[in-house]
């Protein structure tokens, strides 16, 4: 009876409490020697990867929990808490890390020519690269990771983060997709370098799978999230976007007091939306008859709430507006 109720009752919770997870290092410790020794990756995997995502799990909260990916997190990092940034940033530069360190995985058919032709084109040649990003590394103050990324443009750019942080993240002024990323933190060469962190990132070049980065370049150029982050980047329909987003989660709940409080301050986002400069991927003259329509409509319903109008005839407004948003790109 007892054992039942363990597995009907505490086995899905304990389950559920684990919604990510560490995964699984397909390589040895001592893979990576000489130039990360045994000890440093045992500890660096399963003792501070381990802790990202214990930590992570605990610091969700529960709306997020089992419905929202990682890569969303980190999209939407400016909305979450500072142990959910810090601890979904590093779960995932853990678990991308490994990867391009990966001497296992050997991809078929890998067309490694695009990105040569790619670092070539952007960045000079594959010695720039690893100059460009050794400067960003040991320039990054304390702790935090050098990024090779794709910008919103498709191009191979450089950038370092501190912390936890990474180019997915809305916080991060160099946005993009990473494909390539370099632990900076004293964690991952310590023990072996101790402060010659340059040593460390002359080391490093020598273990990264340049299949497994030109993979992610492959899939990164493909991706739609660079043009959900071009969108992201553009202010003013950042912030029109939040606020329409909060007055019409409370209006689905039935509550109107939010939309009545922010109204103007709505059709205010809506007219600087409208004056912004519209970035180049969207195509300009569709793009700006949707910003003149959103601002005619959240005009109309801002009058419309002073006049007090039912809330069905709103919660059509807010239906439009949501229709007419979601047609930019
Ligand atoms: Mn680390």
């Amino acid at each position: 009876m007892k054992l039942l109720f363990i597995i009907i009752f505490l086995l899905p919770l304990y389950f559920k409490a684990q919604y990510f997870e560490l995964p699984k290092l397909n390589y040895s410790y001592q893979a990576l020697e000489p130039y990360i020794d045994a000890q440093t990756m045992e500890i660096h995997y399963s003792k501070h990867h381990a802790a990202y995502v214990n930590n992570l799990n605990q610091s969700l909260g529960k709306i997020d929990q089992g419905k929202i990916s990682l890569i969303d997190i980190l999209l939407k990092i400016s909305t979450k808490s500072i142990a959910v940034r810090n601890n979904a940033g590093g779960h995932y530069n853990h678990s991308m890390f490994w990867e391009i360190l990966n001497p296992v995985i050997k991809y078929k058919n890998i067309r490694i020519e695009e990105l040569e032709r790619a670092i070539k084109e952007d960045l000079g040649n594959i010695d720039s690269l690893k100059s460009k990003m050794n400067r960003a590394a040991s320039t990054r103050f304390g702790s935090g990771w050098a990024w090779l990324y794709v910008d919103t443009d498709k191009k191979l750019k450089i950038c370092s983060t501190p912390n936890q942080d990474n180019p997915f993240m809305d916080i991060n002024p160099d946005r993009g997709i990473p494909i390539l990323g370099i632990d900076v933190w004293e964690h991952a060469y310590y023990l072996k370098y101790q402060n010659k962190r340059s040593d460390y990132l002359n080391s490093i070049w020598k273990l990264i799978n340049w299949e497994v980065v030109s993979e992610n370049y492959i899939k990164a150029i493909k991706s739609p999230l660079l043009a959900y982050i071009e969108k992201d980047s553009w202010k003013p329909y950042k912030e029109f976007s939040i606020l329409f987003d909060q007055i019409n989660e409370e209006v689905q709940k039935n509550d109107f007091s939010l939309l009545k409080n922010k109204s103007s301050e709505l059709a205010m986002n809506a007219l600087n939306l409208k004056q912004s400069v519209i970035p180049k991927p969207f195509p300009l003259d569709e793009t700006k008859k949707l910003l003149d329509e959103i601002l005619k409509h959240c005009n109309e319903l801002h009058k419309m709430v002073n006049k007090n109008t039912k809330s069905d005839l709103l919660n059509d407004k807010l239906k439009l507006i949501q229709s007419l948003k979601d047609k930019i790109y």
